[in-house]
């Protein structure tokens, strides 16, 4: 598996998806992070352990509800989502529950789905009920974290299980032989671009 592998950061508008994947692939942390506008990713390598690695190409989607209809051409042959909301924030994590929805009906078979509940350094202003979130989470096949952008908590772990994840699925249909639909390794350029190209316009 040497060719990069597609995931997808999801979730509502400043709930940290920019700040956790800078923090992963770059150790930075800004407390006055930019609203994305656009999509971008971001390339990391993850150990797995016994030897065996996984690079992840990380698309840092934009959260705002009027970018909506963008962020699907991006999830649509990803191989896995972190799905992030605001444990401040309760809405936010109502948003996690249709973005399984979305993904379930409209993304790839077989995702692997990992559920960030991030800025969990501010532990004084949580608004989620954990235990709430751990039973949705183990309903939906999903692994949940806490983490934090800011102090880095919670993130390898997270990456590292999502990772492990698409491997055992990749390999087992590597295995089997099958080129099934979806989860193939592909190329990671942006879509939008290739969608340009193809277009053949002016
Ligand atoms: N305390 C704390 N603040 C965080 C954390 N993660 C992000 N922030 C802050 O939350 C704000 C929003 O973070 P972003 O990473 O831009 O959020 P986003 O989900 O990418 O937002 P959109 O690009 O609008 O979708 C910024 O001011 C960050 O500094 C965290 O783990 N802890
Ligand atoms: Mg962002």
């Amino acid at each position: 598996m040497s060719a990069p592998i597609k995931i997808v950061m999801l979730g509502e508008g400043r709930v940290g998806k920019t700040c956790l994947t800078l923090k992963y692939c770059k150790d930075q942390f800004n407390e006055n992070q930019q609203s994305s506008i656009d999509a971008t990713f971001f390339e990391k390598s993850v150990d797995l352990g016994g030897g065996k690695n996984i690079t992840l190409a990380i698309w840092d989607t934009a959260g705002q509800e009027i970018f909506h209809a963008l962020t699907t051409v991006y999830y649509r042959d990803a191989y896995g989502a972190v799905l992030v909301y605001d444990v401040t924030y309760k809405e936010s994590f109502m948003k996690v529950e249709k973005w399984v929805e979305e993904l379930r009906s409209f993304g790839t078979k077989d995702i692997s789905i990992v559920v960030a509940g991030n800025k969990s350094d501010m532990k004084n202003q949580m608004q989620i009920d954990k235990n709430e979130v751990e039973e949705y989470c183990k309903k939906i096949g999903a692994k949940h974290f806490f983490t934090s952008a800011k102090s880095g908590i919670g993130i390898n772990e997270m990456f590292k299980s999502l990772g492990e994840s698409i491997s055992i699925k990749v390999q087992a249909q590597e295995s089997k032989g099958k080129k099934k639909k979806g989860l193939q390794i592909k190329d990671v350029k942006d879509p939008k671009k290739q969608n340009q190209k193809n277009d053949g316009c002016c």
